[in-house]
């Protein structure tokens, strides 16, 4: 990215706690990833317990295919994944906006199947954080695929951020996600589409949701990385709070760092 677009990108994101960062991706290295994610999601490579289902079972009239797949820590379970660009890029991107002291905290598919009318409730990322005393962050959603209002792209609400954190509930998706107040028609509620292998930030207080792929008949594919200062994931480690890493290779991590 050009020195102008960093500023402007570093700008809104600070103003309005999300921003889009435009293409990340060309279409050959969207391709690429779109193969490995597709082993993951026929179960080619099988991702354990790392994998869930995000959605109720119960919104598909067929049952048979989850709703909303999430696959915690692909670049651990395929590190061929390292040798793709993505990574470097986003951890670049992360630096200018929150410190050069950023490391990849963890990374994560999220995928609504075809068909799926289950949301991604409204939720702050800070709700799930444990207690840290610096909460820079920055979670980057990378569209493999386009992602449009009715494939389920991201909604955010703008300068949310900075408002303290709602009270969060358990979702009626299953349990494992949280949700809070706030709706589509909140004041500064947009959605934001973007194209295949582009990507938008942001922060751990702003508020966001998407929709549904009721109506499509693809998949809506995407790759998010998350970025906060190297100490304090050492101090979220330190808590037990690891997105399902191993101790062995939560060890290999640190080594690595
Ligand atoms: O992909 C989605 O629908 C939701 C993603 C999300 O909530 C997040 O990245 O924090």
């Amino acid at each position: 990215m050009d020195t102008a677009l960093v500023t402007t990108v570093a700008d809104t994101f600070a103003r309005d706690g999300h921003a889009v960062v435009g293409q990340l991706l060309t279409s050959a290295e969207t391709a690429a990833y779109l193969a490995i994610y597709d082993r993951f999601l026929t179960g080619e490579i099988d991702a354990g317990d790392r994998r869930a289902d995000l959605g109720d079972g119960a919104a598909r009239s067929d049952g048979a295919v989850e709703n909303i797949t999430q696959i915690m820590w692909p670049s651990v379970l395929c590190p061929e994944l390292l040798d793709l660009p993505l990574h470097d890029r986003a951890l670049a991107v992360a630096r200018n906006l929150i410190g050069q002291d950023a490391e990849l905290d963890f990374d994560m598919l999220i995928n609504k199947a075809p068909g799926t009318v289950t949301v991604t409730p409204w939720h702050q990322d800070a709700a799930y954080w444990v207690k840290l005393p610096d909460r820079r962050a920055v979670s980057m959603w990378v569209a493999l695929d386009e992602a449009v209002l009715d494939n389920g792209c991201m909604w955010y609400v703008t300068g949310s951020h900075s408002m303290p954190l709602r009270p969060h509930r358990p979702s009626g998706n299953g349990g494992r996600a949280l949700e809070c107040d706030c709706s589509e028609d909140e004041p500064g509620a947009i959605s934001v589409p973007l194209a295949a292998g582009s990507a938008a930030v942001h922060a751990g207080g702003t508020l966001h949701y998407s929709r549904g792929n009721a109506t499509s008949d693809r998949q809506r594919r995407a790759y998010i990385l998350n970025f906060r200062p190297a100490a304090m994931i050492a101090m979220e480690r330190e808590q037990g709070m690891d997105h399902g890493l191993t101790d062995n290779e939560c060890k290999v991590r640190n080594t690595d760092a």
